[in-house]
């Protein structure tokens, strides 16, 4: 059939499974945003407020269903706007077609209006990219731009796409299967011999005494949780998540330590120290789980799994390095091994966990006219039962909740991992409630990482999503603040934050909006918007100047970790842990 590149961009969307694209259009763009006229019936597009917001959004839509997220923005600075959204795609693997309209072919080049070489800015921070001047190749060049971006290690795809190809009429069939040469979705490893190497890893899992699962978010893009479980219970042996890994195995099975790191519980990271061999399964011993790579694990050997051959041997050299899909290595080793447990193992780290909870600041009686963020974490668990998708911003905030929520549901954390995106939680929320229309969906963020995503309110407005947004306000950007305490000699530059009436700002959006300053208020709004049946924006003022612990420093190993006071609660004392500083 004939059709123009426009219907080709929709058509292709459709066929994906994806019928929900967040966008923002413009000159460049305007032939395709005529044709979803047409299209308006089976595809929704959401009018961001901004274009960094339709690509966060796109890849918290990506995992939230596993169904690739699209965004679309027009040329220039609708196309460099994504970049940041697309920069955390590519370093938390989510795959996401980004459509941007480029000026029309004879044009290119010329720096004509809106003109930016979209490719040249996005080649880095792509898994692929593309730039369409001849309608001939769009329908090819779209369903590339979807296999690459779900394939293997997904990522994001731009496709960049000059006006007039737009307009041109074109034959078209949809494409079910897509071949490139110069692809391969998951590319060995030099020659591997998969069934040896199994043979390997399974003589090396017999061998241990101390072995540590590390689990990644390469199990949820696999789809492995079952298998992984599996693997788990049959092996006995405890599993470390990775902060994007949080959500492969419930937080309340026995065997799951929880989140290693540099804000990861003591215990885990101690455990992962004194490990004599490391599991590793979908992650990529970045720097914020290693610390400092010389003394890392010193005494481990390493299994690694992962779909991506760049990661093996990487940061932490493997003896075993398995290039694969964790699911299909899973599903062929869990049989080799043998069922065991690891008592005196898991005896030692009960130990250590136990001096851990003993410092927890959760055992401190709060005075009346106090609030702490983990407790807001605290009560935002127990209210909803975890029953909920949550998407948090970056900060402390971020830290707390990983540390104070149990995540028992599958998936139900969502995140800026690797790149760190300060303003992610709002758009994401939107992302993740397309996904998950049915579920209760938070966002959560510091008042620095919200003021960033402010003009979001309009679109959560205009579609009418019910979602709960949890501001934790201190007034400064903490996280920076906390650095700058500890390893600046406490000289606060630039951290102090000026913030709005959140309340009335909500108000002023036609929002519903609460505030609360200490513990009793805070479950009381928690409650009151959970029963609200439309957006409840909520300011939790807290303690100004509290620090996140556990923390390995920079460049510090996980056995130098600065850990939590030991509070005076538990010791009969009064407040002073909040000034007791970490050396
Ligand atoms: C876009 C962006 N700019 C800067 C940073 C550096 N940064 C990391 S955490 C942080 C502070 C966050 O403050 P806030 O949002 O108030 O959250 P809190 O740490 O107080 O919970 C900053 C500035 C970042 N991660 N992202």
């Amino acid at each position: 059939m004939k059709l123009t590149g426009a219907q080709v961009i929709w058509e292709t969307i459709l066929q994906h499974g994806t019928n929900v694209v967040f966008g923002y259009p413009g000159g460049a763009i305007l032939p395709t945003y005529d044709a979803l006229v047409d299209y308006q019936d089976r595809v929704h597009h959401v009018l961001v407020r901004h274009e960094e917001n339709a690509a966060l959004a796109a890849d918290a839509y990506f995992r939230a269903t596993g169904k690739v997220g699209v965004c679309m923005a027009t040329s220039g600075p609708g196309a460099t706007n994504l970049v940041t959204g697309l920069a955390n795609a590519m370093m938390d693997s989510s795959a996401v077609v980004a459509i941007t309209g480029q000026v029309a072919s004879h044009l290119v080049g010329s720096d004509a209006f809106q003109e930016t070489d979209v490719t040249g800015v996005t080649l880095p921070i792509t898994k692929h990219n593309y730039l369409v001047m001849d309608v001939n190749e769009l329908p090819q060049v779209m369903a590339e731009a979807f296999y690459i971006a779900r394939s293997g290690r997904p990522g994001p795809v731009l496709v960049d796409i000059c006006k007039d190809v737009q307009q041109k009429m074109v034959d078209y069939e949809p494409i079910t299967s897509v071949q490139m040469r110069g692809y391969r979705a998951i590319k060995p490893h030099g020659r591997q011999n998969i069934p040896t190497l199994l043979q390997r890893a399974k003589e090396l899992i017999d061998q241990a005494r101390r072995p540590v699962i590390l689990a990644g978010q390469g199990i949820k893009h696999g789809n492995a949780h079952e298998e992984f479980r599996a693997f788990v219970e049959k092996s006995g042996i405890p599993v470390a998540t990775t902060l994007l890994g949080i959500g492969v195995l419930s937080e309340d099975h026995p065997l799951n330590l929880r989140m290693m790191g540099m804000h990861g519980e003591a215990y885990v990271n101690q455990a992962i120290a004194n490990a004599d061999l490391l599991i590793a399964l979908g992650m990529r011993f970045d720097d914020r789980v290693t610390g400092n790579l010389k003394t890392y694990a010193k005494n481990a050997r390493v299994i690694h799994v992962d779909i991506d051959a760049a990661e093996i041997n990487k940061n932490v050299p493997a003896d075993v390095g398995i290039v694969g899909s964790v699911k299909d290595i899973l599903r062929e080793l869990t049989p080799m091994i043998e069922k065991r447990s690891y008592p005196t193992w898991m005896e030692q780290i009960n130990e250590w966990r136990a001096d851990t909870k003993a410092r927890d600041v959760l055992n401190v009686e709060l005075p009346d006219d106090m609030l702490l963020a983990p407790h807001v974490m605290r009560a935002i668990w127990e209210e909803t039962k975890g029953e909920c998708t949550i998407c948090t911003d970056v900060g402390q905030h971020q830290m707390w909740e990983t540390q104070y929520f149990q995540h028992t549901r599958k998936n139900q954390l969502i995140t800026s991992g690797g790149l760190g995106t300060m303003g992610f939680a709002l758009p994401a929320a939107i992302g993740a409630k397309f996904g998950r229309p049915d579920d209760e969906v938070w966002a959560i963020a510091g008042d620095g990482g919200f003021q960033m995503s402010i003009p979001e309110l309009a679109t959560v407005m205009q579609e009418n999503l019910n979602i709960k947004i949890a501001i934790i306000n201190n007034n400064f950007l903490g996280m920076v603040r906390q650095w700058q305490e500890l390893m600046h000699n406490h000289r606060y530059s630039a951290v102090e934050m000026w913030t709005p009436d959140f309340v009335k700002l909500a108000q002023a959006y036609g929002m519903c909006g609460m505030r609360a300053t200490n513990l009793k208020e805070a479950r009381e709004v928690i409650r009151r918007a959970r029963e609200h049946d439309g957006p409840v924006l909520i300011e939790f003022v807290v303690e100004k100047e509290t620090n996140v612990f556990p923390m390995i420093q920079p460049g510090k190993s996980l056995n130098e970790m600065t850990r939590r006071p030991i509070q005076p609660a538990a010791l009969g004392g009064g407040m002073e842990f909040m000034k007791e500083k970490a050396h």
